[in-house]
């Protein structure tokens, strides 16, 4: 299986689904922000002919399909180690699952950090996005009243909502006013598989901005791809950048 990433970016949730699975995949890293129109993978290739938006995640699976979507890339790690039980097989609790899925992709991702984080996005969706946090965290703070997880159990859903809840600090948004969220947050980001998949991914994001610096200052992009490997830099300096900042 292969997987490709980008650091910090909504991919990393399919990192901690394979984490906590036991699982993992080949992660083949895009470059997402220096150029919209160019994306070549590490090996030369288009990643544009993987995935035609240009977007991560995609997913290889190991018959050669690719899948996109990350609703549908977590549900196919999840039903590819059922025993990790990462969602429920079926009946109401999948679809429920279905339910959260689509709220983290549709409302809280695309239509809140998205135009958040984008220094290119303007002003209006920027306050559009803003205007929305009341309803949609408030919906997830009731919802996260006595309850550990979105579901019952840990599944797919948190692996990507830990995700997205992980940008809150560079997109302006402050968890404290939502405590629910708060906690869960902080709770799930210590579980071992979570910390670990955050951290390698932030290691990747200070090493993409290292090569991002130097490439500004003219160095060539093959010699600077074998200096700095993906992996190297501390996640301290990563802290204070922020992720999808250029989209
Ligand atoms: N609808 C897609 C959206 C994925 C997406 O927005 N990915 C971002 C990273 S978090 C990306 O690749 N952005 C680069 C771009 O849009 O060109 C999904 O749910 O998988």
């Amino acid at each position: 299986m292969q997987l490709y990433v980008a650091p910090l970016a909504c991919s990393a949730a399919t990192r901690i689904a394979l984490y906590e699975a036991g699982g993992t995949a080949e992660f083949v890293y895009v470059d997402i922000h220096t150029n919209p129109r160019v994306r070549v993978l590490p090996d030369g290739a288009d990643y544009f002919a993987v995935n035609p938006m240009g977007q991560v995640p995609a997913l290889r699976t190991a018959a050669g399909e690719i899948l996109t979507e990350n609703p549908v890339v977590l549900q196919y790690v999840a039903d590819s180690y059922p025993e990790a039980q990462l969602a429920p097989r079926s009946g109401i609790e999948r679809y429920r699952l279905q339910q959260w899925l689509n709220f983290i992709a549709t409302e809280l991702h695309k239509a809140t950090f998205i135009p958040l984080l984008d220094r290119s996005s303007p002003d209006g969706a920027k306050a559009f996005a803003r205007q929305k946090l009341p309803v949609r965290f408030g919906h997830l703070d009731g919802h996260l009243a006595g309850r550990a997880f979105l579901l019952n159990a840990f599944s797919v859903a948190d692996a990507y909502l830990v995700t997205v809840l992980n940008w809150a600090p560079y997109a302006g948004v402050d968890l404290a006013e939502w405590p629910r969220v708060n906690a869960y947050f902080r709770t799930l980001s210590q579980r071992p598989a979570v910390a670990r998949a955050l951290a390698e991914e932030a290691d990747a994001f200070a090493a993409e901005q290292g090569r991002r610096r130097a490439l500004r200052r003219g160095q060539p992009t093959r010699e600077l791809q074998s200096a700095i490997p993906l992996g190297e830099a501390r996640s301290e300096e990563c802290r204070s950048l922020a992720p999808l900042g250029s989209q």
